[in-house]
């Protein structure tokens, strides 16, 4: 199986090359950090977990072409880079490919669907966690489970080949026929930990160790869970925050990447995760100030 990631950053590297170090074929692409993508060529990805350094040699490429064969297409650009990706890449997109998006937030699979059909299309979550330390250098923060669901029909054995090739890399991956839940379940994660770890410069365990982090982290969770029960969310208030926070316990070390956007002057992804709770409240008529609050001081703070 051919795979060819699109937005080679530091989550899209880490299952590049962790796929590659389990033998497959795959392609890394990134048109916009050169540097990195130079680096990738001459050194190969440089993984580094704890003491820990896996390198693992990857073609890597500015161009879209290797995209025409592959299998498998993973989305891993930002969120707000989702419809120039997809349209930078449309020419060379194979209408048989499979395209998975783990991508933070919700919104941007419109952008997807403009160019890839409804059934050809994966979207999921990861809690892995991953940072940028350099050009070809990727910090492996933390890990946890990835899954993912078919958009539009049910389950097929190539699916399955899929999540089985990412378990055959070390990446634990589940299905669900729930993606909509799915999202908006990691949609509360990403509320807290995002904003909170970005406005305040701690790493993503603050969320759980500074007790008044926690508190206002709980709120938030609490106000967007009222919003994700429009979309299927069935947790209670106590599971939700247990969730949050575990993860928050498992990616301690790990820098969010709405951090890493604001100590890079980079956009934020702001707008899919917090803004669109603040959206779908608007829709539904359940109010959202802390959610609104956030959104607006991520955006005084970012590009
Ligand atoms: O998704 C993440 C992010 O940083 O965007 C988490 C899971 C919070 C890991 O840092």
């Amino acid at each position: 199986m051919k795979i060819c990631i699109v937005g080679a950053g530091a989550l899209g590297s880490l299952f590049g090359g962790l796929l590659a170090r389990a033998g497959m074929a795959v392609w890394l692409y990134n048109p916009s950090n050169v540097a990195h993508v130079h680096a990738i060529q001459r050194d190969g990805v440089c993984i580094e977990r704890d003491a820990e350094i896996i390198t693992v040699a990857v073609p890597a490429t500015t161009t879209p072409d290797a995209l025409a064969d592959a299998d498998l297409v993973g989305i891993f650009v930002k969120a707000h880079q989702t419809g120039r990706a997809l349209e930078q890449i449309a020419p060379k997109l194979n209408p048989r490919s499979w395209v998975l998006s783990l991508q933070n937030g919700v919104g941007m699979e419109a952008e997807i669907l403009r160019f890839v059909s409804p059934e050809r299309f994966l979207r999921g979550v990861t809690s892995q966690g991953a940072t940028l330390v350099g050009p070809g250098r990727v910090r492996w923060a933390g890990v946890g489970p990835t899954v993912l669901g078919r958009w539009s029909g049910p389950p097929t054995p190539e699916i399955d080949a899929i999540i089985a090739l990412l378990r055959s890399a070390g990446i634990e991956t589940d299905y669900s026929g729930e993606v909509e839940r799915l999202l908006w379940e990691k949609l509360l994660v990403n509320c807290a930990i995002n904003p909170l770890t970005a406005l305040f410069e701690r790493s993503n365990g603050a969320i759980v160790e500074d007790p008044q982090l926690r508190e206002v982290a709980r709120a938030v969770v609490c106000e967007a869970l009222r919003v994700a029960r429009a979309h299927g969310v069935g947790l209670g208030e106590l599971e939700a925050i247990d969730r949050v926070e575990t993860v928050a316990r498992r990616t301690a070390q790990n820098i969010s990447s709405m951090l890493q956007d604001v100590r890079r002057g980079r956009p934020t992804e702001i707008d899919y995760i917090n803004g669109a709770v603040v959206r779908e409240g608007e829709r539904l008529g359940i109010p959202t100030p802390l959610n609104l609050l956030l959104t607006k001081l991520i955006k005084e703070r970012s590009p």
